[in-house]
């Protein structure tokens, strides 16, 4: 059977590219170069259950969260390929205490924060994981890239995505122009184009919270949930629950199906007074993708995420993402 000739994630970005005459093609390099080390990572998460990459490394990050393996080799895959890619002068990884420099001489105009292997609790247990990423356009003039690089709101990105190692592997990102999804063909090795410009259902279907933080929540934040799980026609309402606890998982299927997601602050733990979810790699590259697919995501004290100065690589922020009807909603609950 001749295969669809189906538009490969080279060909949507060349074409993109087109549109932009101005364009240097360094973004379009840097996404190719991301794509490969998320090729290699891909392989490497298919791989899991057979090579000796289970089971945990021995070390701690500055999360405080043990580093499995494979959230190891990600990093090192993305940090080594990236770091010589020409197009970067600074990144931070969810893996790495301190800003990571680029090899000298091959210093470039963007920024990449980036979580090489987010939900990795379930690494060992087959759920689905996966890469977030973020890019900015440097602030500093030349040379080694700085903290200052970094820390920029994200509604200056100018690229954000994932890579989703799920039943399939799938690439979802946006440059500011839409968001398209990509699944990956591991027989030839390439994305092909599978979600063109994906639209988020204003209305959602799903609700994505962890029920058993709730005592630990915020009030108003208790009984938002608790409002929003009462039956009305008018709004599809009671919702069906879907928690993975697995970001990336949860946060594409509200994608594609219409959801809220939230991970409130908690008094849980005193060490993670915001919540567990990370501004700079989390919250604000998927804050960019649900916008342009006609979503929001706020905090869980109404702002905006992508106005938000970050202060901190690693800065935790509450984060309630999806449906626009029903952040919109979230919104006018907890303002008043
Ligand atoms: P909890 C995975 O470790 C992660 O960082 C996110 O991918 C996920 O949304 C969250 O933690 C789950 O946290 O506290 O509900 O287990």
């Amino acid at each position: 059977m001749r295969r669809p000739l189906g538009v490969t994630v080279h060909r949507y970005i060349v074409d993109s590219q087109r549109l932009h005459p101005e364009a240097t093609g360094d973004l379009s390099g840097l996404l190719n170069e991301l794509i490969v080390a998320g090729k290699t990572i891909s392989a490497e998460v298919n791989m899991a259950g057979l090579a000796d990459v289970l089971g945990m490394s021995g070390k701690t990050n500055i999360q405080g969260e043990e580093v499995q393996k494979l959230d190891e080799f990600a990093n090192r895959t993305i940090v080594r390929r990236m770091a010589r890619s020409g197009y970067l002068c600074v990144m931070t990884s969810e893996e790495e205490d301190d800003i990571i420099p680029v090899e000298e001489g091959y210093e470039g105009k963007y920024t990449l924060a980036f979580d090489p292997l987010d939900g990795s609790s379930n690494i060992d247990v087959n759920v689905s994981i996966g890469t977030i990423f973020s890019v900015h356009r440097r602030l500093s003039k030349e040379g080694q890239g700085d903290i200052g690089d970094l820390l920029q709101p994200g509604r200056k990105q100018v690229a954000a995505g994932y890579i989703l190692y799920g039943s399939s592997t799938m690439l979802v990102f946006t440059t500011g122009h839409g968001v398209q999804g990509f699944t990956l063909d591991p027989s030839v090795g390439e994305f092909y184009l599978s979600h063109a410009d994906i639209k988020t259902a204003e209305r959602a279907r799903y609700v994505s919270v962890n029920t058993y933080n709730q005592p630990f929540w915020q009030k108003n934040v208790q009984e938002f949930f608790e409002m929003i799980n009462r039956p009305d026609k008018s709004k599809g309402r009671p919702y069906s629950s879907r928690y993975i606890g697995s970001l990336v998982a949860d946060f594409h299927r509200n994608l594609i199906t219409g959801g809220i997601f939230a991970y409130p602050r908690d008094t849980k733990d005193s060490s993670k007074p915001y919540g567990k979810l990370r501004l700079l790699y989390e919250a604000a590259p998927l804050a960019m993708l649900i916008e342009q697919a006609g979503g929001r995501a706020i905090t869980d004290d109404c702002r905006n995420i992508l106005d938000i100065e970050a202060e901190d690589l690693h800065q935790r922020v509450p984060l309630i993402i999806g449906s626009k009807l029903d952040v919109d909603e979230a919104e006018e609950f907890l303002s008043r």
